[in-house]
């Protein structure tokens, strides 16, 4: 399944990162964005996950977050996420870039995140910017911060810029990488589909895991075809035992 290279530079390497998608919380029963029970299936992007849509029609919005999370509070991390945190032990410099919200990386334990699309059990204030942890608010009133303003999760909408410090981490982090994974990702979204090319750039040995071929596949010195919660614990084993 891995070829003897990749576990040769695993050896001599000094800095990984890693980029996951919501391939990794797949087996963890979380819906990915655009596969067959994808997320975005039942609901169009434009109607949900962009700001106007939001000031447009935030109960919609709502409605929509209000079920993930309640998914999301129902599963739990899966071999995949753990063997990243065994992973993340092995290595002086690593760190865990995720698209994911859901949370189920630092659930699992991994300590060196960054979570570039936010966290969905995080929320703020529209106008104030004012940080909310859990807020319960019933279907009629929609939750409002004490400045009056409307409160929304904390995640980053299409058309959004990401967290600016977040991004510039991970960049370097990819900058300086000796392996990058690419973890259960389509490599559509923007800019963290630009991490695994800008890791290749600059000299990684960049490895894809995921499901299915993606626009990264071709481009990357090794690709994984398969379910990330079986790969990733051989291959925790592998680096173990060779
Ligand atoms: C921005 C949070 C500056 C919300 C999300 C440059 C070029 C082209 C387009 C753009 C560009 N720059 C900006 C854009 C526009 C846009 C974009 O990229 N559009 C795409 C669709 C073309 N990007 C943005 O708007 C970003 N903002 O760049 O700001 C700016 C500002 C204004 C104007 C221009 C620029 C903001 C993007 C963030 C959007 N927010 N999430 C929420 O979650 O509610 S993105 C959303 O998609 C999630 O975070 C998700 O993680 C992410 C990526 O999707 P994937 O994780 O890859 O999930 P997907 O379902 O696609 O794939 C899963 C894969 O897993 C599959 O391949 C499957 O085969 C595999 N899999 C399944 N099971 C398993 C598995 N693999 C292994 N094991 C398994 N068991
Ligand atoms: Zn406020």
């Amino acid at each position: 399944m891995f070829s003897d290279l990749l576990i040769k530079r695993l050896k001599k390497a000094k800095t990984v990162a890693v980029l996951t998608g919501a391939g990794i919380s797949a087996e963890s029963g979380v819906p990915t964005f655009r596969g067959e029970q994808g997320l975005w299936k039942k609901f169009r992007p434009e109607q949900l996950a962009n700001f106007n849509a939001f000031i447009e029609n935030p109960k919609l919005v709502w409605e929509w977050y209000n079920f993930r999370k309640n998914l999301i509070r129902q599963v739990k991390p899966n071999p995949g996420h753990y063997a990243l945190v065994k992973i993340e032990n092995l290595f002086t410099d690593f760190c865990l870039i995720t698209q994911n919200v859901d949370n189920l990386h630092r659930l699992a334990g991994s300590r060196r995140i960054y979570e570039l699309h936010g966290n969905i059990m995080r929320n703020r204030c529209v106008d104030c910017n004012k940080q909310f942890d859990e807020i319960l608010f019933d279907d009629e009133n929609l939750p409002r911060c004490d400045c009056g303003g409307l409160i929304r999760p904390d995640v980053v909408w299409y058309g959004e810029s990401l967290p600016d410090d977040v991004l510039t981490k991970s960049f370097a982090a990819a900058d300086k990488s000796d392996v990058f994974f690419s973890i259960g990702t389509s490599a559509v979204v923007q800019p963290a589909a630009s991490l695994p090319v800008e890791a290749k750039r600059a000299g990684a040995y960049v490895v894809e895991i995921n499901f299915e071929p993606t626009v990264i596949t071709n481009y990357v010195d090794e690709s994984i075809i398969g379910k990330s919660g079986k790969i990733l614990p051989e291959l925790m084993k592998r680096i173990l035992n060779d």
